[in-house]
């Protein structure tokens, strides 16, 4: 599909939570709440009228966009998501619809128009995410039991009175959004979700909507939050991840994931044709925490070098055995093996069930060739495909190996069997 190009080719996003709730970082009156410090209002039943005092004081003067989209550049990321409106229902954009946005604190500056301007100037594609169903600022939203009594709830009423006029405003006030994240449809009846899509494609026919509108309405699949697949996914898809265990700012949790174990993530989504938007949770300051840009910039410097190797691939057909060195990815006749653990390898990787013919075996890094062979083994009808590399060059994240095959490998596995008797189901 057209909207999507960009979305498949990009395979990283870069994914913001913003906003009031930035302010507690996961402390309500002394109390930790475990889980997304984002659902606090919700977790700690912190009454509306007490929770909006927070607008009162939410002053992030340290807020750049300029410095975020680079940071976002920086990082490898192809495409932005923020936080217009979480479930709070708190507008970090300027809206009509009430006064329960951002220029109503005393900062005063519309966070979206910054940002899409600064993504704009940059070239990087800028996404709003939007809480369509719960809304815990309004009465006729979902998800607020604790100030309002659910059997007055009129969902149609906060549908055209508060969702509609603000996807309007984002889709009208901002050039041209990416994409529209929308998030827990829950039980919102299929016709809302589908008038919502088709609304959505009335202001921007190109805006791409994410599998979270329900019933398969979305252009793409939402995989759970932090859930990667098995086996490659046919169709665009994407997961969205957090780099500690939140994706609203936390005063404690410092437990970001090393840059190699994201760039894993990375590998394996991306051999699956899926996306991997990471999370960041900027402070009330609105500066981004170090320990995330840390990891991030990691991640980085490696795309720098490999990106290749990661946006624009496609799915890699399911091989049969485990790859407990790494894994890989690839676009057509091009196939990157990432060396990410050579522990129990020594110099030489054996890949099994690669019937193709291969043309070239190189180092991504320096172009280098390397020594390939291939092998078949008549009784066993094995494929063996090996490649010696230099042990002495290796790099610490990963080591990509390019091979360039004759046409798209596919698995020699037919020979398998499945099932508990050993017969052959496929
Ligand atoms: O925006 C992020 C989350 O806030 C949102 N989706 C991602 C992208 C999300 N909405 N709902 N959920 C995630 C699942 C909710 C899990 C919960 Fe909990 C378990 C809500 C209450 C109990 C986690 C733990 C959040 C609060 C405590």
């Amino acid at each position: 599909m057209e909207r999507l190009k960009w979305f498949e080719e990009a395979r990283y996003g870069l994914f913001i939570h913003w906003g009031l709730y930035a302010e507690l970082g996961g402390e309500w009156a002394g109390v930790h709440y475990p889980g997304g410090t984002e659902w606090i209002m919700r977790t700690a039943r912190i009454p509306f009228e007490t929770y909006r005092k927070l607008a009162l004081s939410f002053n992030p003067l340290s807020f750049d966009a300029e410095d975020w989209v680079k940071k976002a550049l920086g990082f490898g990321c192809r495409y932005l998501c923020f936080t217009a409106k979480h479930h709070d229902g708190f507008a970090m954009f300027d809206t009509a619809v009430s006064d329960y946005s951002i220029v109503h604190t005393p900062f005063g500056r519309d966070v979206v128009k910054e940002l899409s301007d600064a993504c704009r100037r940059h070239g990087l594609k800028f996404c709003v995410y939007y809480s369509q169903m719960q809304d815990w600022a309004d009465p006729d939203g979902d998800g607020n039991t604790w100030d309002y009594d659910p059997k007055k709830k009129d969902f149609r009423r906060y549908f055209e009175n508060k969702v509609k006029p603000q996807v309007r405003e984002l889709l009208s006030n901002y050039g041209e959004i990416g994409m529209i994240w929308f998030d827990t449809p829950y039980d919102m009846p299929r016709e809302l979700c589908a008038e919502l899509a088709a609304f959505v494609h009335s202001l921007q026919p190109d805006c791409v909507i994410n599998g979270r509108i329900g019933y398969g309405l979305g252009d793409y699949r939402q995989m759970g939050d932090n859930e990667i697949p098995m086996l490659a996914y046919r169709g665009a898809w994407e997961t969205p991840m957090t780099l500690n265990n939140t994706w609203g700012y936390s005063k404690t949790d410092q437990n970001w994931k090393t840059p190699k174990k994201v760039m894993k993530m990375l590998i394996d989504v991306a051999s699956k044709g899926g996306n991997l938007l990471i999370n960041v949770g900027p402070d009330a300051n609105g500066v981004i925490p170090a320990g995330s840009v840390r990891a991030l910039d990691a991640v980085g410097s490696w795309l720098q070098k490999y990106g290749k190797s990661i946006y624009g691939t496609e799915p890699c057909a399911d091989f049969p055995y485990q790859m407990r060195w790494g894994g890989m990815t690839g676009r057509g006749k091009k196939v990157y093996l990432h060396l990410l653990d050579v522990s129990e390898i020594h110099g030489r990787l054996k890949i099994c069930n690669i019937e193709t013919k291969a043309t070239s075996c190189r180092l991504l890094s320096t172009g280098e060739e390397l020594p390939f062979r291939q092998t078949y083994e008549l009784a066993r009808d094995e494929y063996r495909f090996i490649v010696e590399y230099p042990t002495d060059r290796l790099d610490d994240m990963d080591t990509v190996i390019a091979v360039e095959f004759e046409e798209a490998p596919v698995p020699h596995s037919l020979y398998m069997t499945f099932g508990r008797d050993g017969r052959t189901e496929i």
